[in-house]
């Protein structure tokens, strides 16, 4: 029979795509018996969502929501329903399963929000998040995320240009990296009490790839606050990269000399490098990278398409990798 009214949790894939089939490999090798994940991770977020922390950003964030500049980045593209951008994702602080973020985040404090900056800055310390973004206008921007799992959407994101911000704690000679953490919280975060990822999530950028003018930090999408399973209340947006450099719900900022380990890289080296830019001439050991599935597209209608070098975003950032092996440094 046809199902013509696919769901957007129907979005499936093919599980050879998957980024959590390692951890679910290496999970089931770890525990004897082989009962992974579940159990003990729903118990927790029950728990979790009785404490009920309800979404209460802070009205400074919320007004400056209400002068939004749009730029052109794009505008050629056919944007992704909301209902798909905030149902398919992957979060894994929430659980592995595609819909587990937006099932599990909702008790998910995200105000007050602040974010430790260290290491190689003059201006060193905790910010509140409302402070950081205050001083500056919201634009929104188009881009398109490629997951190195072979699928895209189009999101329109609400925030500011990531070096706008970095600039401000005024990073020393000294910093060639920029490194970011993800909030650790297993009370609010259940998928931190299972293994598999050595929380918390982490994630860095080389300094001159953090001050390119494509680099965001996201506050919003759809024109409204993030919602928790997209990252909330703030996120990295890298569009010409794999979508697991761009980190949510920031809690870490540190400027370093030497380059930072990451979570996907020290899971799995061979599968998933430090620059992840996005390439489809370099396959993942598992799976060709040389197609996407843009969602939303399931069984029936795959929407496959021809994935493009740095996602199509070459003019912008090819000269960042001038001369570098890009096969050796994927
Ligand atoms: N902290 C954290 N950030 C994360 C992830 C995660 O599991 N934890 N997943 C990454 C991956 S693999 C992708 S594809 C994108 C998905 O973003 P979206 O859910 O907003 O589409 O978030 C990235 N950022
Ligand atoms: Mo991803």
């Amino acid at each position: 029979m046809l199902i013509l009214n696919k769901k957007a949790s129907d979005c499936s894939e093919s599980e050879v795509t998957d980024q959590s089939i390692y951890l679910n490999r290496r999970q089931f090798m770890k525990t004897t018996a082989g009962v992974a994940l579940g159990v003990g991770a729903i118990g927790q977020v029950s728990a979790a969502l009785q404490e009920g922390n309800p979404l209460s950003p802070s009205s400074s964030l919320v007004s400056s929501f209400q002068n939004i500049v749009e730029t052109s980045y794009g505008k050629g593209d056919k944007v992704s329903p909301f209902n798909v951008a905030t149902s398919y994702n992957n979060f894994y602080e929430f659980g592995y399963g595609k819909s587990d973020p937006k099932d599990r985040s909702s008790s998910l404090k995200t105000a007050p929000w602040t974010i430790s900056v260290e290491g190689e800055a003059e201006r060193t310390g905790v910010f509140d998040l409302d402070d950081i973004i205050n001083e500056s206008v919201l634009e929104e921007r188009i881009y398109r995320l490629r997951c190195v799992e072979a699928w895209s959407m189009v999101i329109p994101w609400v925030g500011v240009s990531l070096a706008s911000v970095l600039k401000r704690f005024q990073p020393t000679s000294k910093a060639k990296y920029v490194y970011f953490e993800t909030l650790y919280d297993p009370k609010q975060m259940p998928g931190q009490l299972g293994g598999g990822l050595d929380w918390p999530y982490r994630e860095g950028l080389r300094i001159d790839e953090a001050m390119n003018p494509l680099a965001f930090l996201a506050v919003g999408m759809y024109g409204s606050i993030l919602p928790n399973q997209n990252g909330a209340p703030v996120r990295l947006v890298l569009p010409w990269k794999y979508g697991f450099k761009s980190i949510k719900s920031i809690v870490k900022i540190r400027f370093v000399e030497t380059m930072p380990e990451t979570t996907w890289s020290m899971l799995a080296p061979s599968e998933y490098g430090f620059y992840a830019n996005v390439n489809p001439s370099v396959d993942h050991p598992r799976w060709s990278q040389q197609q996407e599935r843009r969602l939303p597209g399931g069984v029936l209608f795959p929407n496959v398409i021809e994935t493009k070098m740095f996602n199509g975003y070459e003019e912008e950032v090819a000269s960042l990798y001038a001369g570098m092996d890009l096969k050796r440094f994927y």
